[in-house]
């Protein structure tokens, strides 16, 4: 059976959400993010959930399969706590002149357990349109931030919570951290595609052409529910 029939038609997981698969596939292809409240128990559970949402984006995107290609506890259970930020980044990075074959990462889920108590941090996501809007000011730049302008006018929030899960396209928004995790703290797993270096090229303009496309026309909208715009 198809991977995508097996995942629609995982009642379970289906009647667990208040809102169906379809529903936050949607928020997740327009605003690029999507945050669902569980609460999800186990990391397993909510990467089941994960799965089965970035499937149907990436099937109805018509991008080429997607696996797995990293897991992490973040910071791992017998490391240190984390510094109080997180640099902007996309995880696994944008290939931009790609030699060899390699992963590159095209959705994430994030995921804190519901036993986990304390969170004091919250996940940066910042669309690159907005920051391809910066850049295109490059001759202001300057005078904005001797003004106050900062990137952090664009920046999403999101205080994710033990039991939720955060699910975004690592290709259309940049995102770090704010605050320090505990050991254990966060589940990460990334989903994404093994690419030759001509497709990893052909990738990296498409994320290009679509950002300009963007820029001309619509931003990415911030989503409509409970996520919140930093002042
Ligand atoms: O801690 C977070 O919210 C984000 C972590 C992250 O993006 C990373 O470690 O790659
Ligand atoms: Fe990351």
């Amino acid at each position: 059976m198809p991977a995508r029939e097996k995942i629609t038609a995982d009642e379970t997981v289906r009647s667990a959400l208040s809102w169906s698969v379809r529903d936050f596939a949607e928020e997740l292809s327009s605003c690029g993010f999507t945050q669902i409240s569980g609460p999800f128990g186990a990391s397993d559970e909510a990467f089941d959930v994960a799965g089965a949402l970035f499937e149907t984006c990436r099937f109805e995107r018509g991008l080429p399969p997607l696996s797995i290609i990293g897991d992490f506890v973040l910071p791992p259970l017998d490391g240190a706590e984390t510094r109080d930020f997180q640099t902007l980044h996309f995880d696994f990075g944008l290939p931009l002149d790609p030699k060899v074959e390699g992963d590159v990462a095209r959705y994430i889920a994030l995921h804190i357990p519901a036993d986990v108590t304390g969170v004091r941090a919250v996940t940066r996501l910042v669309p690159l349109a907005a920051l391809l809007e910066f850049d295109s000011l490059s001759s202001e730049l300057a005078f904005f931030a001797r003004h106050g302008l900062r990137i952090d006018d664009a920046e999403i929030d999101i205080n994710l919570q033990p039991g939720e899960l955060l699910l975004f396209d690592n290709l259309a928004l940049a995102h770090g951290r704010r605050g320090t995790r505990q050991p254990g703290e966060l589940r990460q797993r990334a989903y994404g595609h093994r690419l030759q270096p001509a497709a990893q090229t052909k990738l990296r303009d498409d994320v290009l052409t679509a950002f300009k496309a963007r820029l001309r026309h619509a931003p990415i909208t911030n989503s409509p529910r409970d996520h919140q715009q930093r002042p």
